[in-house]
């Protein structure tokens, strides 16, 4: 409950006007009918009380209350919807926050699809218990006591028949309700799924098109479909058969309570109006039951979707900066060490992605790492900017290690060119001043002219101002990787990383690119990733990769006469005839 109250205290007015607004109604509810039963009860006794006056004033009187009750009603809708709208844009709010603060590992171990239902559709399902807690909480046990007390005084021995009848229903009730609740966490887990599936296809939809197998991807939907579908419906059918119990009950109950009464009336111990008065009691307080069992229905529901959520904000990520001991400190030089690290990406499989590595980078020094795929380079530049942390051993960045500074200040000083690297939809100007959002346009220009996109920015008919679709669809492979490397430019870190970022890029440009970072970026540290040596032979220093252990350090010509792998992946790219063989 106190997690809940954080987002209840800012709107308590509220919280408390609304259910105060539908109390208001109930006792508008309940005043009507014994209007009714007045003036029934006092024609009966004295027939010539009956003037139009008196029907005028009565009239008048239920108007009146009407309007009270309708006022209230409103009032209590409108906060209601003021107050859930409210709670649920914080909590996805806080949600989303937290989702932000996740590492890659806390994110596959959700998935996004079942993170994005969270943040969506459980949301929704606790807006819209808050909303009808608000309206009905108050409101349906109000009538329903108020109605009871009424039905008491006015014929305690009928009230008997509402003595066995109410227990009875709620049995039923409650045995529905215990069996929905399964249920319903059951069809959160299908959308979950279906979310995935949908998220998965569409985000990829050129990959699908392109191997043609939207057929398959449908098969795929469909079956998701249909099991999210009989999942539902299993709930559902549980949930069918409240209203026809409520509808017996009420029913029955009236039945009784008629046949009982009406003896009384034809003996003559009770009066018509109270009879008429007593059933109209006996439908409210069954019908207040009704919505008590519904807000029940819904808080099953809520109760599922509750603790989905719950799961997301008690979750905390093992990448956090708590601990952090140097918080004010930025990254100043860029020097980097590793020392004896080891890595691991499942904790539960023993072998080791990175084994035992141990280096110095200098600051303001171009490091190459060239490698086979798979051997572990991505792993290595990952633990850098702690995008995972090591298992073994120390990550250290300007002499500190890497768990001692904020998050914000290491990733603020760290600039990496990801190898599966995306843009955003907006403009292409928007897109680079992510790295910083005060950056003047000759600052944005200047940082794409060192790589070397200014020229085919500027060639499009709007320039900078053009727009890119989500994930940059709408510029070449080469473009993109040339946008993603001006976007990390900006942020001026001290260590940039380009992993594997030049690949679609020709070779000419590439060397444009290199060039503008030798000469302009002298400052910074800089670590190349790439599968070309000719993308890292002017490097200070190049680590040669292999199995997760560095196998070779070395300037270009150094390696080439110590290191046969080095020299393997030099003559295979440069002699004529492997590269015929390959
Ligand atoms: P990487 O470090 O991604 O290898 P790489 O960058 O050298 O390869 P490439 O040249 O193709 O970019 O992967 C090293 C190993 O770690 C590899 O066996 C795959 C595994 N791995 C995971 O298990 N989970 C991950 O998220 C990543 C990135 C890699
Ligand atoms: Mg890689």
């Amino acid at each position: 409950m106190k997690r809940w109250m954080k987002y209840i205290r800012p709107y308590l007015p509220y919280f408390i006007l609304g259910p105060l607004c539908m109390i208001v109604e109930v006792i508008g509810e309940v005043v009507m009918p014994k209007l009714l039963s007045v003036m029934i009860k006092r024609g009966e006794a004295n027939p010539s009380i009956l003037t139009p006056g008196f029907a005028l004033t009565i009239m008048g009187i239920m108007i009146v209350t009407a309007l009270i009750m309708m006022a209230g009603g409103i009032g209590g809708a409108y906060f209601g919807a003021k107050a859930s709208v409210n709670f649920a844009a914080d909590l996805r709010k806080d949600l989303y926050t937290k989702v932000q603060s996740f590492s890659f590992a806390e994110i596959d171990r959700f998935s996004t699809g079942s993170l994005v239902t969270r943040l969506t559709n459980d949301v929704t399902q606790l807006q819209n218990f808050v909303n009808m807690l608000l309206r009905m909480a108050l409101r349906s046990p109000g009538i329903m006591i108020c109605a009871l007390i009424m039905a008491i005084f006015t014929r305690p021995s009928l009230s008997v028949v509402l003595a066995v009848s109410m227990p009875c229903m709620l049995l039923a009730i409650f045995f529905i309700i215990r069996k929905g609740f399964s249920r319903f966490s059951r069809v959160q887990t299908k959308i979950d799924a279906l979310n995935n599936t949908v998220q998965e296809n569409i985000t990829n939809v050129r990959v699908v098109k392109s191997f043609v197998r939207e057929d398959f991807e449908t098969v795929k939907f469909q079956n998701t479909n249909s099991d999210l579908k009989q999942t539902a419906m299993g709930a559902m059918r549980v949930m069918i058969f409240m209203q026809p119990i409520n509808t017996f009950f009420m029913y029955a109950t009236t039945i009784a309570v008629l046949w009982i009464g009406g003896k009384s009336v034809v003996i003559g111990g009770m009066n018509v109006s109270d009879l008429t008065f007593f059933v109209n009691c006996v439908t409210q307080i069954l019908s207040s039951l009704m919505m008590i069992t519904m807000l029940l229905m819904t808080s099953s529901r809520a109760l599922a979707s509750a603790k989905r959520i719950c799961e997301v904000l008690d979750t905390n990520s093992v990448l956090s900066d708590e601990n952090a001991t140097q918080k004010q400190k930025a990254v100043t030089k860029g020097e980097i060490e590793f020392k004896n690290v080891s890595f691991r990406y499942y904790k539960e499989n023993p072998e080791e992605v990175l084994s035992d590595i141990s280096f110095k980078i200098p600051a303001g020094a171009t490091v190459g790492i060239i490698g086979s795929t798979g051997c572990g380079k991505t792993s290595l530049i990952s633990l850098i900017p702690r995008l995972y942390d090591a298992d073994e051993g120390e990550v250290l960045v300007d002499g500190v290690n890497v768990k001692e500074y904020s998050l914000e200040n290491l990733r603020e000083g760290i600039g990496v060119v990801l190898q599966k690297n995306t843009l955003f939809s907006g403009t292409i100007a928007e897109n680079l001043r992510w790295g910083d959002d005060e950056a003047t346009d000759e600052e944005v220009s200047r940082v794409a002219e060192q790589a070397q996109a200014d020229k085919f920015v500027r060639s499009f008919p709007q320039g900078y101002e053009t727009m890119l679709d989500q994930g940059g669809t709408n510029v070449s492979g080469g473009q993109k990787q040339r946008l993603c490397i001006a976007r990390t430019l900006l942020k001026k870190p001290k260590i940039i990383i380009l992993d594997d970022s030049t690949s679609a890029v020709d070779t000419a440009t590439e060397a444009q690119i290199r060039r503008a970072f030798r000469e302009e970026l002298t400052a910074s540290t800089k670590i190349i990733i790439a599968q070309r040596i000719g993308s890292v032979k002017d490097a200070d220093i190049i680590f040669v990769m292999n199995g997760g252990r560095i196998t070779g350090m070395g300037t270009h010509s150094e390696l080439l006469e110590s290191n046969a792998e080095y020299k393997e992946i030099f003559e295979s790219q440069t002699d004529p005839k492997s590269a015929e063989e390959r």
